[in-house]
């Protein structure tokens, strides 16, 4: 090898020595073999070296270049090793660690609304008793939310005060925001063949706004329909659902005569409770929680029922006021404001379903 090529190998062999990254590297190579490198130089100048001497130089420079070819390559595979051995290290994790605790109550954990926990442990209570989860729009037409349900034109709930309208569609007539979840009971009557077993939460609507009506609320509602259906199976049902709901096996519960257009006979229901302590079960007081009764026969009809064949039983309650009742929650108006601290104190914790099987 000539002095011009051996200088050529120590000083490139120093540069790729000396090249710390992946773009060091390529800096060296392009300098060498690039286009206008000096190896791809001295090979260019090949033409110009006397013929007798052009075979010996060409081969040494062929030599030379696989040299430094394989000298750039095994700097490249180095380089690469140790980017991967400080990778590796600087993202190293334990494995073996054990899992991070959940995180206390606090900025980076979240709660169940009380509203979203109380729906569930309806939801778990009735699907326990054969009960399905039904739901329907919030935005209804005025049949399905009052003339399927044998309430009259003069009724005040259809009056412009209790009830948001919508504007009047091409056929004239208003939609209005659903003032009750009956709506629903309505469409599954219609759409479903008896017997039937449908419980009901959901949003409600109805233009009223003080300290304990908020505009839009919840309700659940319940409907069964089947043959031979009397008001000893409404009775035990809700019986069954608030001691299961309160938490109370033995808290009293008093039916009480009312009137609702939809059912006939119907009735009001009341628990005991203390009203000076607010404690819940004892104390000789009475608390209204729930409106019920028998479907009436002409809403039976209006859904295709054939109400000599078919009975069933219907309720409705809010779900805010028993919400309040059950945690002690003294003001309504916080389940809307998104507050985190009272979500964070009323909330039920995530990951904790309710369940019969732990007691809702
Ligand atoms: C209540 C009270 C009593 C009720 C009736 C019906 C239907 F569609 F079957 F006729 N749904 N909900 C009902 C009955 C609701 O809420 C206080």
């Amino acid at each position: 090898m000539t002095d011009d090529l051996a200088t050529l190998q120590a000083e490139t062999e120093a540069a790729l020595a000396a090249a710390a990254d992946l773009r060091a590297l390529d800096a060296v190579r392009v300098g060498v073999l690039g286009k206008n490198g000096q190896l791809t130089a001295l090979l260019k100048g090949l033409g110009g070296v006397p013929a007798e001497q052009r075979k010996e130089r060409g081969a040494a420079l062929n030599r030379l270049k696989t040299a430094l070819e394989a000298a750039i390559e095994a700097r490249r595979v180095a380089l690469d090793a140790a980017a991967l051995e400080a990778r590796l290290a600087a993202e190293r994790l334990d494995v073996t660690l054990p899992p991070r605790p959940f995180p206390p109550a606090g900025p980076e954990q979240g709660a169940i609304h009380p509203i979203a926990r109380t729906i569930e442990e309806i939801v778990a209570i009735f699907g326990a008793m054969g009960f399905s989860l039904a739901e329907g729009p919030d935005v209804e037409g005025d049949w399905y939310n009052f003339g399927a349900l044998n309430i009259p034109d003069h009724h005040p709930a259809r009056q412009d005060h209790d009830t948001f309208y919508l504007p009047a569609g091409p056929d004239g007539r208003r939609p209005v925001l659903r003032t009750h979840t009956s709506p629903v009971q309505i469409r599954t009557m219609l759409g479903e063949a008896p017997p039937i077993r449908v419980i009901v939460p959901g949003r409600t609507y109805r233009a009223d706004h003080d300290a304990t009506h908020s505009p839009m609320f919840h309700q659940v509602e319940g409907l069964v329909i089947d043959r031979n259906i009397s008001l000893s199976h409404l009775k035990g049902c809700l019986i069954d659902f608030l001691r299961a709901f309160f938490g109370i096996s033995d808290l009293p519960v008093r039916f009480r005569s009312s009137y609702f257009p939809f059912t006939e006979p119907s009735m009001e229901v009341d628990i005991g409770w203390n009203r000076k302590t607010g404690e819940l079960g004892k104390g000789g007081d009475w608390l209204e929680i729930l409106g019920s009764g028998m479907v009436h026969p002409k809403v039976l009809a209006n859904c295709g029922i054939d109400p000599r064949e078919w009975q069933g039983f219907a309720f409705g309650m809010g779900i805010e006021r028993i919400t309040m009742l059950k945690h002690g929650i003294p003001d309504l108006r916080p389940f809307y404001e998104s507050d985190v601290r009272w979500l964070r104190h009323y909330g039920a914790p995530v990951l904790s379903p309710a369940t019969l099987a732990e007691g809702v």
